[in-house]
């Protein structure tokens, strides 16, 4: 599952780091001409900022345009069809309803009694359809239709604690395809 790919990465990652860090640690009783390695890093520095500049100026023009924000505020003035309450708990979501129809729209109120969480729908090919931040004292609502009926999962991706990872809830969309606005 996706949860135990990012994991295996972040475990990968974390003994990438630590082994730098050891083979630092062991070469530092070595002396060494720490100040041309300084006055080489100091020269570098510069150069590296505004790489790193260009690199976040590039970045955010090409995928902030493609933020869903214009269809949300669009929708956001018309009433939806169906009301569904989550509420994020470490480490577990409660959902009003885990049965919902296809081709319904879908607000979803979204909130958290604890830490703050992150709503997360996905598919069931692992992709992400909508995401919004579950917050104590305070509620987002995500909209969505599902356009086809099967299993969706709820997962949370803001990093809450231990068991963070296990912060999956599995929701079932019936119904036959194109039933807008109707509930079976
Ligand atoms: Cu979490």
């Amino acid at each position: 599952m996706l949860q135990n790919t990012v994991w295996l990465m972040t475990l990968i990652g974390m003994g990438f780091v630590t082994a730098v860090y050891l083979y630092v640690f062991m070469r530092s009783t070595q002396p060494a001409d720490s100040d041309a390695v300084k006055k080489r890093l100091y020269g570098i520095r510069p150069w590296w900022f505004v790489l790193l500049v260009g690199i976040i100026i590039v970045a955010l023009s090409i995928t902030l345009g493609r933020l869903p924000y214009a269809d949300t505020h669009a929708r956001a003035a018309t009433a939806p069809d169906m009301t569904v309450e989550v509420t994020g708990y470490q480490w577990y979501w409660i959902v009003s309803e885990s049965t919902l129809p296809v081709g319904t729209d879908i607000a979803f109120q979204v909130r958290a009694e604890d830490v703050n969480h992150s709503f997360a729908l996905y598919d069931d090919n692992d992709q992400l359809l909508v995401q919004t931040q579950a917050m104590p004292g305070y509620t987002n609502i995500v909209r969505h239709t599902f356009e086809q009926p099967g299993t969706y999962r709820i997962m949370c991706l803001e990093y809450c604690g231990l068991a963070h990872h296990a912060m999956v809830t599995e929701l079932t969309v019936t119904g036959t395809d194109n039933e807008q606005g109707e509930r079976r």
